[in-house]
């Protein structure tokens, strides 16, 4: 599409729009205040640097062997950067621990610093983005029982509570350093393959843990923490300790922020349903967003009917402020890259979908009138929020929707099919 029918497209969409009360510019401008996370682990399959070729343990896993994945940091960063080249807006880049650079030394978990981020940190402040940051609790022989922080073991169990503690200070360094403020996600694979004829000792254990691992004062300007919870994974089919009411009432006791993945829930369980009544109780949350197909899959994000809902539900709420939004998922089975695009694009998609919505059908709901109320949201469908899209990336310097899959396909053939 050139760029005079994307012009004329938008301002037909504009007039569209404010017949129904609702001002484009204004959901533009919203928009371009929401930051996405994106995840370092679709670029690599999730190997990070401390071991490459080990396996991926913890109950995750990466499918598929498409050509090109980065095998160093400089590889990840000049993805990532190509990445970036092809999604509007501002954004942040989310990493884990085990993707630190410790200069060839091998480096134990519990002993990682802030140094060792220290080139993620100069590039960050010269792509400007923004950090968020992971501690990593499996791909580890500490873990490979299936447990890390509500292990019986008391070695391991101390070695994962140093490492929850060394990771939420590199947090509070790359926060401090860049001048924005880190959040720090804490997911631990533990749990059983098989039915446990203790369900309670491994989660009091945990409990202990997390208590002894958020001690330690972190400025809350550089650096929060959230927990992330999970209904099961593969091997931990029967148990998981840290579940999702563990996690629930340990965020809102402890004042931590949770962190909702998308996949991470019984399947008709919708998460666009939680955040009205979490945010109740909690200050943030954190998302993951993701998809699950048949399970915790971690396919690369759609626009979807859930991906809406939960747009909607963050906008109609009021509740971006509080909400930080970060995508997990990692699909080795395509062009990386074009994943991630895919995958923040989409995000954008629909948040922008939901600024964009008229307010008739709220109006009708207040009235009563629920008949008006589920034709509006039904007519609402066809608004042409993809002119404004496309608009939005050309205001914003980036190719539009049938622009940028050519860029990534060149980015393919010179840069990642070359690599070993
Ligand atoms: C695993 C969790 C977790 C990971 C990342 C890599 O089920 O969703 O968030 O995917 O930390
Ligand atoms: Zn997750």
């Amino acid at each position: 599409m050139g760029d005079a029918l994307i012009l004329q497209s938008y301002q037909a969409a504009k007039e569209n729009y404010a017949a129904s009360g609702v001002d484009t510019e204004k959901a533009m401008a919203a928009l371009k205040q929401v930051p996405v996370s994106i995840q370092c682990w679709q670029g690599d399959d999730g190997s990070g640097f401390e071991n490459p070729e080990g396996p991926l343990t913890g109950g995750i896993a990466a499918t598929g062997n498409h050509p090109g994945k980065a095998r160093n940091a400089g590889e990840l960063r000049s993805d990532y950067e190509k990445a970036l080249s092809l999604i509007p807006g501002s954004h942040r880049v989310n990493l884990h621990a085990i993707y630190a650079e410790t200069g060839g030394k091998q480096v134990e978990r519990d002993q990682l610093r802030g140094e060792h981020f220290n080139a993620w940190i100069d590039w960050a402040k010269e792509q400007g983005v923004g950090i968020d940051f992971n501690s990593t609790f499996y791909s580890h022989p500490r873990s490979a029982d299936g447990f890390s922080l509500s292990s019986r073991d008391e070695e391991n169990r101390a070695f994962w509570i140093r490492h929850g503690q060394a990771s939420r200070r590199i947090a509070e360094y790359i926060g401090k350093s860049l001048g924005k403020r880190v959040v720090t996600n804490h997911w631990i694979p533990d749990g059983y393959k098989d039915l446990p004829a203790d369900r309670a000792e491994p989660r009091a254990i945990l409990l202990r843990s997390l208590d002894q691992m958020f001690a330690e004062y972190i400025d809350p300007e550089c650096a929060v923490d959230a927990v992330e919870g999970k209904l099961f994974g593969l091997g931990s089919e029967s148990y998981v300790t840290g579940s999702h009411e563990f996690y629930q009432g340990y965020a809102i006791t402890r004042k931590k922020l949770l962190c909702l993945d998308m996949g991470h829930y019984h399947p008709t369980e919708s998460v666009a349903d939680k955040i009205s009544a979490l945010l109740l109780y909690l200050d943030e949350i954190l998302l993951h967003v993701s998809r699950g197909v048949r399970w915790d899959s971690d396919h690369v994000v759609l626009l979807d009917d859930e991906l809406l809902a939960l747009a909607k539900e963050l906008v109609r709420g009021s509740f971006l402020g509080r909400t930080n939004i970060g995508l997990d998922f990692f699909d080795a089975s395509i062009n990386r890259v074009a994943a991630w695009v895919i995958g923040v694009r989409s995000t954008m998609k629909a948040l922008l979908i939901a600024l964009l919505e008229p307010p008739a059908a709220r109006e009708a709901e207040k009235a009563g009138d629920l008949s008006g109320r589920l034709a509006l949201l039904e007519d609402f469908k066809l608004l042409p929020f993809g002119a404004v899209w496309n608009y939005y990336c050309e205001t914003q310097g980036v190719p539009p929707a049938d622009r940028w899959l050519s860029d990534a396909r060149t980015y393919e053939r010179e840069v990642l099919f070359k690599r070993g």
